[in-house]
């Protein structure tokens, strides 16, 4: 159809008995398309007068398009704005509170901020693969300067619109160039993994993780399920501190992990979104990563500066894929830029500007651990708190000391959909509906109240 377009101008409407203005747009033939597009429902017959005319009428021709169902973890926070009670908590996204539940922008974000202005830097377009020193930091601060594979030019790192934009650009590398191969997703994973893999096109299915009756790793359960996987299959295995459960594999799972992965030619694929926020170390928390690099496995590395550096809504990160030749790496790396160049051209540049100023200069570097720390070591509080408040509180003898063994942003609490849809209403305590509750959102001063929130759902509500 081509494209042109009747339209009534404001006010007038096609029943109305008043002299309608009417605008046309588009291509000329207007007669020959209204004789088209006169049965069609997006147009009525209008009489004005001594002419009859067809018209758009108000019916869209997004008709048909359905309503997408809210995001089951940003749309938990529209949902918080618009709470009035004032008790009211937002445990849902995993972002970074302050005790007073306030946003936290770092201090060596706003040290590297000032810097930037004072440079006076310009806001010239980047090249498609991003900022140069952003690149070099970011693959350093993964793998460690002096790992081989770094020195040897074996990865191909390119800035990437944060973890999720780094995922979706792998999505579509291995739509394109692994035609068929399945990616395999922890049960649970974080959700989005599975639009991502969908929206790329990519088959994926699940491995076991999660264990319930435990409240732990379901190990074995894992490793056969990778095993049984058809050979040559994408394993996306997250760094650290693993979103939503909170449940890592020791270091020797790690091994067992990479030996099965090994054995079956899978190819890892690490999700690292909280790469010092599992242990307040960044070094240990790159752990599985470099084990598996030390290995010498090809792999790729979403990263994701959101969470260690709150620059959420600067969209930084990046994909890395380590080869097993600089050759390789080079090609896949102008691979990645061909695929990114129509997607969305080239990243935005003042995040990687914030990360190459704070993770390349020694003096930020290391303020920025501290704060780092400091970030991670008040979520440790509040999971402590959030323990004893229990333990104290609920008299059942119910054994809540798992809270303590997860890590991370999260705790993953246990708790069913009935049971959240009362913290929520209930209690107005915000959460996904698979039970996970973001402890970066809590204070001290709020533990009690959700203690008492969670026993009440935990034992009231089936
Ligand atoms: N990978 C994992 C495992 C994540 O948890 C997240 C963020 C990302 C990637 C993507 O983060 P970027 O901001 O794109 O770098 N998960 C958070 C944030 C909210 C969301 O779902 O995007 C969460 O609450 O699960």
């Amino acid at each position: 159809m081509a494209s042109t377009t009747l339209s009534l101008a404001s006010g007038a409407s096609a029943i109305s008995n008043s002299k309608p203005k009417i605008r046309f747009s588009g291509s000329s033939n207007v007669g020959h398309l209204l004789r088209k597009e006169r049965n069609s429902p997006l147009f009525t017959t209008l009489s004005t007068g001594r002419k009859t005319m067809a018209v758009a009428v108000n019916v869209s021709r997004f008709e048909s398009i359905p309503m997408a169902p809210p995001d089951p973890i940003l749309g938990v926070s529209e949902a918080f704005k618009a709470d009035t009670n004032s008790a009211k908590l937002n445990l849902g996204v995993g972002a970074y509170r302050t005790e007073e539940l306030q946003p936290y922008v770092l201090n060596v974000v706003k040290k590297a901020e000032t810097l930037m202005l004072e440079r006076g830097e310009n806001k010239e377009y980047l090249p498609i693969e991003g900022l140069a020193a952003f690149n070099k930091v970011t693959a350093e601060l993964l793998f460690g300067a002096d790992n081989p594979v770094v020195q040897q030019g074996k990865v191909a790192t390119i800035q990437g619109l944060s973890g999720t934009g780094s995922l979706r650009l792998a999505g579509a590398f291995i739509e394109r160039y692994f035609p068929g191969a399945k990616v395999l997703l922890s049960s649970p994973s974080w959700g989005n993994h599975k639009n991502i893999f969908n929206d790329s096109r990519v088959p994926w299915s699940e491995y076991r993780y999660y264990d319930p009756k435990t409240v732990g790793l379901d190990f074995d359960g894992m490793i056969s399920d990778i095993k049984d996987a058809p050979e040559g299959s994408f394993i996306l295995l997250h760094g650290c501190a693993h979103n939503p459960t909170g449940i890592d594999p020791t270091p020797e799972q790690w091994e067992k992990i990479a030996d099965v992965i090994q054995e079956k030619n899978h190819i890892p694929f690490f999700d690292v979104a909280y790469q010092g926020f599992a242990s307040g170390s960044l070094d240990a928390d790159a752990s599985s990563v470099r084990l598996f690099t030390a290995r010498g496995m090809e792999l790729f590395v979403a990263q994701s500066y959101s969470k260690n550096l709150g620059l959420y809504a600067e969209r930084i990160g990046a994909l890395n894929v380590v080869s097993s030749s600089a050759d390789a790496a080079a090609r896949v790396k102008s691979q990645l830029k061909r695929l990114a160049r129509p997607m969305y051209s080239n990243p935005p540049i003042h995040g990687a500007r914030i990360v190459a100023n704070v993770v390349g200069d020694p003096v930020l570097f290391n303020e920025w651990k501290e704060e780092m720390e400091l970030m991670a070591g008040r979520i440790k509080n509040v999971r402590q708190k959030l323990f004893d408040s229990l333990s104290a509180k609920d008299k059942s003898g119910k054994d809540w000391s798992f809270i303590l063994r997860q890590i991370g942003m999260f705790s993953f609490t246990g708790l069913n959909k009935a049971q959240s849809d009362n913290m929520t209403d209930k209690w107005h305590v915000y959460m996904t509906k698979d039970g996970r509750i973001s402890l970066a959102g809590l204070s001290l001063a709020k533990c009690e109240y959700l203690a008492d929130a969670i026993i009440d759902s935990f034992h009231n509500v089936s």
